[in-house]
């Protein structure tokens, strides 16, 4: 038997074949996500801000495993906060990943457990590796999607709840027209 795999369009990221699985996060969903609560307060609460394809071709939590996905951040603004990914830790904080950006123009932002923050430019091409230990949430600082694979070990698990609660110890905003990590108070 011949097992048809799974496809990437290197010029869109875009994943196809079986077994590929998609999740939306629209506006609405991600509230308590950016900084200007009124600005998201009366922006289209079904305008989607990203997706994302996965490929898991094992169960989470299994030892010794990989997951692989690719992510579409739209372009926007949130009052001067660019679009962006929820951002999380892994459940197991050990656990590391790579990003490879396909499309756009971005920034990988990672905070370590000291809460410094830093981060990287996404450009076509461009490889990310996320060290164990560090928050990681991507935003779109251009004007088409961001798109970007990622692999991942199957039992890293997401860990949102952190960052919901405490944040990124700076947030990527538009300061005269370009990306700046500014400090939260
Ligand atoms: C990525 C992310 C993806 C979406 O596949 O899950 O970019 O970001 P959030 O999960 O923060 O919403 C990854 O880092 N996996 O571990
Ligand atoms: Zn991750």
């Amino acid at each position: 038997m011949i097992n048809e795999p799974i496809r990437v369009d290197f010029s869109t990221g875009e994943l196809a074949g079986e077994g590929v699985e998609e999740v939306c996060r629209t506006l609405g969903q991600l509230e308590g996500l950016f900084r200007d609560k009124e600005a998201w307060g009366v922006m289209n609460a079904a305008q989607l801000v990203y997706r994302v394809q996965m490929f898991r071709p094992v169960a989470e939590g299994v030892v010794g495993g990989l997951f692989w996905g690719t992510t579409f951040v739209e372009p926007g603004l949130v009052g001067d906060e660019y679009f962006m990914t929820k951002g999380h830790f892994h459940v197991l904080r050990n656990r590391s990943e790579y990003y490879v950006t396909t499309g756009g123009e971005g920034a990988l932002i990672l905070m370590d457990e000291g809460r410094r923050t830093r981060f990287e430019l996404m450009r076509p091409g461009s490889v990310h590796y996320i060290p164990s230990s560090h928050a990681h949430r991507v935003a779109n600082t251009g004007s088409s999607v961001l798109s970007f694979l990622a692999c991942w070990p199957s039992d890293a698990g997401h860990d949102y709840e952190s960052v919901l609660e405490h944040g990124f110890s700076a947030r990527l905003r538009r300061v005269d027209g370009s990306p700046f990590l500014v400090e939260e108070p």
